[in-house]
């Protein structure tokens, strides 16, 4: 019985392993099986999604509290400057909704009085300044972009 529960792990860790190795390219950081990556040009966001587009990425969408957690404690351990997300409200104020998909955010992260929509801000980005909780940015603002492929 013990002998077959840490094979599963030794399995198991193994699969991940593999899994989580395989479908990244050079520069990209592997997660759950997807792939992210943090340019290196400042960017707006709408300059920025064309250029990632162009790759086959796209701003991150983030599904649950786990990817969040991971892309912060990515973003915090490298002491990266402001980063940009694929969350927006540019189509419909206050309802905010990933890039390309206009599906819904499911969670939220926002940092203390945030989102304020402050002169109008309506793309979200990790904000150093809160702890890498997210803001609402002026989408003309020029950030890191933060990529996410499968
Ligand atoms: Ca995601
Ligand atoms: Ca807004
Ligand atoms: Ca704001």
């Amino acid at each position: 019985m013990k002998a077959s529960i840490i094979w599963f792990i030794i399995i198991a860790k193994h699969v991940k392993d593999i899994s989580s190795t395989a479908c990244c390219e050079d520069g990209w950081i592997s997660y759950n099986s997807h792939c992210y990556l943090i340019g290196q040009e400042e960017r707006t966001f709408m300059a920025a999604h064309h250029f990632y587009d162009q790759q086959a990425a796209y701003l991150v969408r983030i599904d649950d509290y786990w990817e969040n957690k991971f892309l912060k404690d990515l973003l915090r351990n490298l002491e990266v400057s402001d980063t940009w997300t694929g969350l927006s409200d540019q189509r419909s104020e206050g309802i905010w909704r990933w890039f390309n998909t206009y599906n819904h955010a499911s969670m939220s992260d926002w940092g203390p009085g945030e989102p304020n929509n402050l002169g109008n801000e309506d793309c979200v980005g990790f904000y150093t300044e809160k702890n890498y909780h997210w803001n609402d940015f002026k989408c003309n603002r020029k950030l890191r972009p933060l990529c996410e492929k499968l």
